[in-house]
């Protein structure tokens, strides 16, 4: 009778049209995975997670961004055809997914036919509409950036060379190019941001958008001809796509565009680093609305790590890799710490110390410890069964109103505006509640005093533990599913309609003996 409710609930939430479409940037398959893309897809991956244990039918996209002059050059140098350059570097972000524990749906390459098919459809539709038009470009260019400036933006580098501002090499080019109409969207443009003021979050970062749109667009330049590596234009082979156009359709082909996309598109976010904002908030709702087709609903721009005080480069080898991480503190502990420690859409400082003392503190002491020394005391003093509670008292009451009906509420609306850092706070006053209860109520003092009282703090104990597990799953989906496989709460009984008081633990329920989940590290002590 209650499966049978459940998939009631289940069909309904399905039906109920309570789907979320969230994607990570397309890496460039130019270089490695480091702490910087693990990041981003740390980010959606947990967004992701809660919003499928929230009941919602979700998407998650990630992939690699495979066309472009700098991926050309880099396959030159590796010695291999653009294609085995790509098909290799592309594995290893696809080999990432699975070493981080990331839930993602779908992984898209841009090399792929259903991209193509896609990109070379939009084009269609634009230049039908008269958004496209061709004409001759001369310009500075950054290789690097793939990307033109103007001459006021440029500084004097060394060689005679100019640069851009940042700090990329140009060189001047003259080449046939289609354009797309961009300064005609500015006012819709405008009218987005103001009809959706979160359209880009931080705020912060929706006036720079603002701003940027205020003073002026000009048209852009999506074709080049001096290289072949990418979407050839329909009807004018001598082209290929500017890699940004092709870059960022691929949420809709992912959402099945140019078929019907379903129930996805919209995308709910499209998370980026605050690199790649002007290319996500300005050109991409430019070209879908020029098309025809509905803008995402919001764009969030993260901010950047540095590594101990510096910037992340290849140059300075300073690049932190996600399997060094995984190595030093485990999958769930990097995935915490990285999203616990800085204000999400700020700029963070990586620094191993921090993260050692974070780790050991809050998961090691914090978290695990309350586990550990509950259950254990459980499993030693009451045969391993989860006791029976006898009355609660206001203290009681006070911890399992936090656990089973406040938490949820404020997880919810933090990780809606993506605040990562506060969400986790609030699941910690949780935790440190927890510890308090266990120091002030000490169910080994009363298991000589009076034993019926015991069996109701470690019960409280215990269906605390079970709200916290739960609730940590979308952060740490390894260690939680310890935690709750140790409490012995079913598979079918982890997702947030059971965090309420109606799926309280089961008083008598055996459990297995208890391990450790979180360890300690011992580094603590050389790194403090
Ligand atoms: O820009 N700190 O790909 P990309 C935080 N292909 N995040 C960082 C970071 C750092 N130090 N370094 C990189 C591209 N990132 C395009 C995207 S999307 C249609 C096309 C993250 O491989 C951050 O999310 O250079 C940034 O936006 C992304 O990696 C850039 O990845």
């Amino acid at each position: 009778m209650i499966r049978y409710k459940r998939l009631i609930e289940m069909d309904f939430y399905m039906s109920d049209s309570k789907k979320y479409y969230v994607t990570t940037p397309i890496y460039y398959v130019n270089d490695k995975p480091h702490l910087g893309h693990t990041y981003t897809t740390i980010a959606c991956d947990v967004l992701a997670r809660f919003k499928r244990l929230d009941g919602y039918n979700v998407k998650f996209l990630t992939g690699t961004d495979e066309h472009g002059l700098k991926v050309k050059q880099s396959a030159e140098k590796a010695g291999m055809t653009p294609q085995e350059f790509t098909d290799q570097v592309s594995q290893n972000f696809r080999d990432l997914c699975p070493a981080m524990n990331f839930s993602n749906d779908d992984f898209i390459r841009t090399t792929e036919d259903r991209h193509t098919r896609s990109c070379q459809h939009l084009w269609k539709i634009l230049e039908e509409r008269g958004e496209i038009y061709l004409d001759k470009y001369a310009g500075w260019y950054a290789v690097r950036d793939e990307a033109y400036y103007a001459e006021d933006e440029l500084s004097d580098g060394p060689n005679g060379k100019k640069i851009a501002p940042s700090g990329a090499e140009v060189e001047w080019m003259e080449e046939e190019s289609y354009f797309f109409r961009l300064s005609a969207w500015g006012d819709k443009l405008l009218e987005l941001y103001e009809r959706n003021p979160t359209f880009v979050m931080p705020e912060t970062r929706m006036n720079e958008v603002k701003s940027f749109v205020k003073s002026g667009l000009k048209d852009l330049s999506v074709s080049r001809t001096t290289f072949d590596w990418g979407v050839p234009v329909p009807g004018n082979d001598k082209h290929v796509m500017y890699v940004w156009i092709d870059a960022l359709t691929n949420y809709i082909t992912a959402a099945g565009y140019p078929d019907d996309m379903g129930e996805y598109w919209p995308a709910d976010l499209h998370m980026v680093g605050k690199d790649i904002l002007r290319f996500h908030a300005v050109y991409w709702p430019a070209f879908l609305m020029a098309a025809g087709i509905e803008p995402p609903k919001r764009v969030f721009a993260h901010g950047w790590w540095t590594i101990e005080g510096e910037k992340m480069s290849k140059s300075l080898g300073n690049a932190i890799s996600p399997y060094d991480l995984i190595e030093r503190y485990g999958v769930d502990q990097s995935r915490y710490f990285l999203l616990r420690e800085n204000p999400f859409g700020n700029d963070g400082d990586f620094c191993h110390a921090h993260a050692i003392n974070r780790i050991n503190n809050d998961l090691a002491n914090g978290l695990g410890n309350l586990a550990q020394r509950t259950l254990s005391f459980i499993y030693k003093n009451c045969d391993g069964k989860i006791p029976i509670p006898a009355e609660f008292t206001d203290n009681d009451r006070s911890l399992l109103k936090k656990a089973q009906e406040g938490m949820l509420g404020v997880v919810r609306r933090e990780l809606d505006v993506q605040r990562f850092h506060k969400a986790l706070e609030a699941i910690w006053d949780v935790v440190n509640a927890a510890n308090v209860y266990i120091d002030v109520e000490a169910p080994w003092s009363l298991k000589k005093t009076d034993t019926v009282r015991m069996g109701t703090v470690l019960y409280v104990l215990t269906e605390t533990i079970r709200c916290l597990g739960l609730i940590v799953q979308p952060v740490m989906p390894e260690s939680s599913a310890k935690m709750l496989d140790q409490l012995a709460i079913e598979a079918g009984e982890r997702s947030f309609d059971s965090l309420s008081p109606s799926k309280s633990i089961a008083a008598g329920t055996q459990i297995p003996q208890p391990q450790g989940v979180f360890p300690r590290l011992v580094e603590e002590e050389k790194a403090a």
